[in-house]
């Protein structure tokens, strides 16, 4: 009889608004790589790891939102960009808290030497952590603590 493979388990990476425009403009603040690529990188080292990396880039609040409560019961793991819906969205944050499912915050730009408004985050204290300013390399930050975090608490 054929044996029947496990589902990786999966982590999702969710990109906010203007994300998709990464490697085209501003390159200044958020770096030549764009979406295509982090989110390659990304696969593979899940991959490696032994876990299935789904990605998705949203411009709208709800969106995200639907996405973060998909991800409660699909995923092991979420990292999020909220790009500026981070400073503004308690309906992200709510969606993030509503679950168990672990979120890592991050941000290409170090968030803290930029505009005081870019400072306060809505969904930080409802997240594991938060990972800004490494460019491309705050999502293979985040990937290995959330990583790190799944290994230590892993109930299988
Ligand atoms: O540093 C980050 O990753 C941010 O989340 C990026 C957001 C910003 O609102 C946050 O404060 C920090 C903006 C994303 C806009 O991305 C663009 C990329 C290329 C060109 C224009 C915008």
């Amino acid at each position: 009889m054929a044996s029947k493979r496990q589902p990786l388990p999966q982590i999702w990476v969710l990109h906010g608004p203007n994300l998709n425009l990464l490697g085209q403009r501003e390159t200044d603040i958020y770096g030549r790589e764009d979406l295509k690529s982090i989110n390659s990188t990304l696969g593979q080292a899940g991959k490696a790891a032994g876990y299935r990396v789904v990605c998705r880039q949203s411009n709208h609040e709800g969106e995200l939102v639907d996405w973060v409560q998909q991800a409660h019961k699909k995923a092991v793991g979420i990292l999020l960009n909220g790009a500026a819906y981070t400073h503004t969205s308690v309906a992200l944050r709510d969606a993030i808290a509503a679950g168990d499912c672990p979120c890592v915050e991050v941000h290409l730009s170090n968030v803290y030497k930029r505009e005081p408004f870019r400072h306060g985050s809505f969904l930080a204290p409802v997240c594991l952590g938060v990972v800004s300013g490494l460019g491309a390399a705050s999502y293979t930050a985040a990937l290995h603590g959330l990583l790190s975090h799944l290994s230590r608490y892993d109930d299988t």
